[in-house]
């Protein structure tokens, strides 16, 4: 394989093309520059930050402790930074990933306001063709696809949403300018992380909030508090040692993971236990005991204490009732974390519309009707999420000249191996893909872990003067049954979760993420590595 020199950029070939500027696609930019390839980002913003762009609704901040959900690939970088709170919010993380992108001079090869519509293999050339909506044209030999677990929205077809006389705002497309609900009367729908995040801060300026809810989520005080420049100096202090811990950890962050189970703990122990994790916030509380997830009878004990809180906290019992989830297992949905979600439903600006009760009949010029009446609003938000960890990838019509389609192969679910690479599709590489951790982790670690994977490969590649990696069918067809089968030994396939595909209408239901662990699923893909990429075909 020839390798074109790092200054080859005017003439639209590349080595890589990475797809995509949020943290997975400025690393990759960085560290293929490091190593002498010639890489361009394609971006269908106007600027970097991905998720952090996009998801600018009051409210939004992470709920990885920051000093965690930020890179680790450069020393100066994690020493000079200093994060202002427990739980950064988007304004604080954007400008982050805009000093990353200043820092290591990533913008001037990045262009912005080109979204990709399709990538093409040429089997003979082996050559990928990619080609964006405003008519650019790039080849490379590799293509990295850092186009985001949860970067495609979803607005669901609700009958009538056209005739909505007021802004339509969808959480994850949030205007740049900012919004004033002084006085406005705010329908929320839909009450996952998002709503949950945005609910508080609305309701103390609206005149009146409205928040349509189909299934109630399990919310954990998140505990968000400024940061003391001596919590950060001690963390500064043990970086290296810390994230190497987090590496090799089960969800890529700090947390207290378990060593024993609920069911056989005391209740007053057991109790105390996950009074002592609600007091420090955070999703922390999820790792109190090894069988929460796994075992009905357990989750059902920290299920029950949360309804428990919610019960103590909300003054009217209806209200109450109704922010219970009975439905599914504590966790098995994306565990939310808020700051004061709960007490909110006491303000009296603040109404909660149950739509398994008095389901969605309409939107209307002035509100939303269900089956019980008109609720009127003049600003309706769309709190209802993403097409998540395929959307963005089965937006683009990925294909190669000998007639495969990603669309195709993928029409029964994603398949793939390590959620790196699918067969049939040489030199395209997916970041955080299906069958990763991914969103199951602090997805700064898992995306660094990537990448560095990734540009490790293709280094490898030209070290050895080879053309093409690819997966084969047949690691392929293990790997997806690994992750199902990991997938089975817990309660998440039985929630209609977006981690199972079932917030789309007709997308197909199966585990999105792998669910085996960060530091066992390193240790996997290291393991294939000193193989000699077992289970990929190198050519
Ligand atoms: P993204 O940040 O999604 O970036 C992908 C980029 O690709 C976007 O800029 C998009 O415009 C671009 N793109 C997509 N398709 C195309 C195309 N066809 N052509 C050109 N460009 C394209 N994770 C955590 O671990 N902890 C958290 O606390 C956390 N908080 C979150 C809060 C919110 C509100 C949301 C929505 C997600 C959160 N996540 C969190 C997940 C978050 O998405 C990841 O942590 C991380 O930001 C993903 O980075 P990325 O670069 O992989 O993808
Ligand atoms: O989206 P969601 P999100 N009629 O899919 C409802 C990350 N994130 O943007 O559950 C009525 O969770 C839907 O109802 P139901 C995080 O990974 C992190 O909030 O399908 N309602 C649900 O209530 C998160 O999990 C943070 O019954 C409809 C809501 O809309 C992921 O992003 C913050 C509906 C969608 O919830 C997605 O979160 C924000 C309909 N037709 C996001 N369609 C942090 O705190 C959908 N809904 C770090």
């Amino acid at each position: 394989m020839t390798i074109s020199q790092p200054s080859a950029s005017a003439s639209g070939t590349f080595d890589v093309v990475v797809v995509g500027a949020g943290f997975s696609g400025l690393y990759l930019l960085h560290r293929l520059r490091r190593a002498g390839f010639s890489a361009v980002v394609l971006e269908a913003a106007d600027d970097v930050g991905g998720t952090w762009y996009w998801n600018r609704y009051p409210g939004a901040r992470c709920d990885v402790p920051s000093v965690e959900y930020s890179f680790s690939f450069d020393d100066s970088l994690e020493q000079e930074w200093n994060w202002t709170e427990r739980y950064a919010a988007q304004p604080e993380i954007l400008k982050y990933l805009e000093h990353v992108a200043e820092r290591f001079d990533l913008k001037r090869d990045i262009r912005f306001n080109t979204r990709v519509e399709a990538a093409t293999y040429d089997v003979d050339a082996e050559r990928w063709t990619v080609q964006a909506e405003n008519g650019s044209t790039l080849q490379a030999r590799f293509v990295a696809m850092a186009t985001g677990c949860l970067s495609t929205s979803s607005i669901p077809n609700l009958p009538g949403l056209s005739d909505f006389a007021g802004p339509v705002l969808h959480t994850g497309r949030w205007p740049h300018e900012p919004q004033d609900f002084t006085g406005k009367r705010v329908a929320v729908i839909g009450t996952g992380s998002s709503a949950i995040q945005a609910i508080p801060v609305i309701a103390q300026q609206a005149a009146h909030l409205t928040v349509f809810q189909r299934t109630p989520n399990f919310s954990l005080p998140a505990g968000n508090h400024p940061l003391k420049p001596e919590e950060v100096e001690q963390v500064k202090a043990t970086y290296p040692e810390r994230r190497e811990y987090l590496r090799r950890s089960r969800s890529g962050a700090t947390y207290e993971y378990a060593t024993v189970p609920a069911l056989a703990t005391p209740e007053e122990v057991r109790r105390a236990e996950f009074e002592r994790r609600w007091k420090i916030g955070g999703a922390n509380f999820m790792h109190a005991y090894t069988d929460l997830v796994k075992v009905r009878e357990a989750n059902e004990l920290a299920a029950q204490f949360v309804r428990d809180k919610i019960a103590a906290t909300i003054r009217d019992p209806e209200t109450a009732r109704k922010l219970m989830p009975t439905s599914y297992p504590i966790g098995t949905k994306r565990i939310c974390l808020d700051t004061d979600y709960y007490p909110t439903y006491n303000r009296d600006n603040v109404s909660l519309i149950d739509l398994l009760e008095e389901p969605l009949q309409t939107i209307t010029a002035n509100g939303v009707r269900t089956s019980r009446q008109e609720y009127p609003a003049d600003v309706l938000i769309c709190a209802t999420g993403f097409d998540a960890m395929t959307g963005s990838l089965l937006a683009m019509d990925i294909g190669t000249t000998d007639g495969q389609s990603l669309r195709k192969v993928w029409a029964e679910g994603p398949r793939n191996y390590l959620g790196l690479m699918v067969a049939g599709f040489p030199n395209l590489f997916t970041v955080t893909g299906p069958g990763s951790p991914s969103v199951l982790s602090n997805m700064v670690t898992s995306i660094e872990q990537h990448v560095d994977w990734i540009v490790d490969c293709v280094d490898h590649l030209r070290s050895k003067g080879l053309a093409t990696i690819e997966a084969s069918q047949d690691a392929q067809d293990a790997w997806v049954d690994h992750v199902r089968e990991v997938a089975n030994t817990t309660l998440y396939p039985q929630a209609a979760s977006w981690y199972m595909g079932a917030n789309i209408p007709g997308k197909p239901r199966m585990f999105l993420p792998y669910i085996g662990g960060v530091g066992a699923y390193r240790g996997k893909c290291e393991e294939v590595v000193a193989a000699g990429y077992k289970g990929f075909v190198l050519k």
